[in-house]
């Protein structure tokens, strides 16, 4: 059995940067799964991301085998409701949307979500999900009724981030929200990456390798990429 959170935290320690494509199985038709997976392999992947704000998982689980099957990279079940769960991920990002004041997403789906965990057993990663302005409504704002973080308020990002740290969390994922129309600043990455130990994720509307980069440089320790790779599967090798 892998351990994905020791993953991140040695690749972290390594200084080893991350890079993951998040996959939503609401949007990949059974038949080009095969596509999807000879573009992967040839990526300069480390890890794939399994979720979608919609939410229809049902192709999930046999995306996630035929991925498996196929590949040797970690899967970690993005999920964005308790519906989501599956059970046949590496392990489970257990987000808490320490950003925004919905009671859901900070308490009821993960009680809602627990049986499951248990009875399977899956490794899970709590991880500090925050919501940073990406400059237009993304669906998780709408989904999860939240407002993001203001992009000029650098002390509560900073402060936010701090707080999942303090609370235990594994991991700290700065989201500007999926097809957002700025990834979320530079300045901003490199000042949460200062003040925090836990591998920074950040993942929302970056579009270009060179932006992934620029990221990575500024402080992030797993870059995801979504539409980007979605709307373009030669993406990572064009
Ligand atoms: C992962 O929501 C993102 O954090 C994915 O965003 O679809 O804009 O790459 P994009």
């Amino acid at each position: 059995m892998r351990n994905v959170s020791q993953f991140l935290i040695d690749s972290k320690k390594q200084q080893q940067k991350l890079l993951s494509v998040l996959l939503d199985p609401d949007k990949i038709k059974i038949d080009h799964f095969d596509k999807l997976i000879d573009q992967l392999k040839n990526a300069p992947i480390h890890l794939i991301l399994i979720g979608g704000s919609n939410g229809d998982m049902s192709n999930a689980s046999s995306l996630v085998a035929q991925l498996k099957r196929k590949l040797n990279y970690p899967i970690l079940l993005f999920p964005g409701h308790p519906a989501h769960l599956i059970d046949n991920v590496d392990a489970i990002l257990f987000n808490v949307l320490i950003s925004g004041n919905n009671p859901d997403y900070l308490i009821n789906y993960q009680v809602e979500a627990m049986p499951f965990i248990e009875k399977n057993q899956l490794e899970t990663i709590p991880n500090g999900y925050m919501l940073i302005d990406g400059g237009r409504e993304t669906a998780v704002q709408k989904v999860t009724k939240t407002i993001p973080l203001d992009i000029e308020n650098i002390n509560k990002i900073i402060n936010t981030a701090l707080v999942s740290q303090y609370l235990g969390h594994k991991t700290v994922y700065l989201e500007a929200g999926s097809g957002a129309n700025i990834h979320v600043p530079l300045t901003i990455i490199k000042q949460v990456a200062k003040r925090i130990k836990l591998p920074l994720i950040v993942g929302g509307g970056i579009q270009t390798k060179q932006q992934i980069n620029s990221i990575f440089e500024a402080g992030a320790d797993v870059v995801v990429i979504g539409t980007a790779f979605e709307n373009n599967l030669n993406f990572f090798n064009d």
